[in-house]
């Protein structure tokens, strides 16, 4: 595996364990704010974002390359409201996005074949992960920020559950 790779991808994964802890920042948040269903999805979303992290880990490995852990940056620890959090996901998942479009630039030039098909799943996750933000935005903006609506919308939430992402 090339050095500039090699980097590019310990850099991803230090964003993804970064989502992740945003991820538990809000699930944080939801807690404090007895809305448990809001935290669930958060912490599930968490946990994705683990597994996605933990795919270019072993890719690094399989390919003879090594992993180095960087400092992961403060995420922020106070929000507005839960739509304004919820819009906050979406905006996170769209710097992703662009983070992985970059990486497939990068395996493009360097016809690293093997990443660029590695990044395919990534490509296809995220446009998976902006729709589910967006939904999650429409359907809290129905259900309105407080209320009955928000309360059967968090026992909707409740019920996420965690299914890990095939091996790399
Ligand atoms: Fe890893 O997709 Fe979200 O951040």
């Amino acid at each position: 595996m090339k050095a500039n790779v090699q980097k590019a991808i310990n850099g991803q994964i230090n964003a993804e364990i970064y989502s992740a802890y945003l991820y538990l920042s809000m699930a944080a948040y939801f807690d404090g704010q007895d809305l448990p269903g809001f935290a669930n999805w958060m912490k599930m979303q968490a946990q994705e974002e683990m597994a996605h992290a933990m795919k270019f880990y072993d890719f690094v490995y399989d390919r003879g390359g090594s992993v180095e852990m960087k400092a992961i940056a403060q995420p922020p620890v106070k929000f507005k409201s839960p739509l304004v959090v919820v819009q906050q996901v979406l905006d996170h998942e769209k710097d992703v996005t662009a983070l992985i479009h970059a990486l497939y630039e990068l395996a493009q030039k360097e016809k690293d074949y093997a990443f660029e098909s590695l990044l395919k799943w990534y490509i296809d996750e995220q446009v998976e992960e902006e729709s589910t933000a967006g939904q999650l935005i429409d359907k809290l903006k129905l259900a309105g920020d407080k209320g009955p609506g928000l309360f059967m919308l968090d026992k909707e939430l409740g019920g996420r559950t965690f299914t890990p992402p095939p091996a790399a």
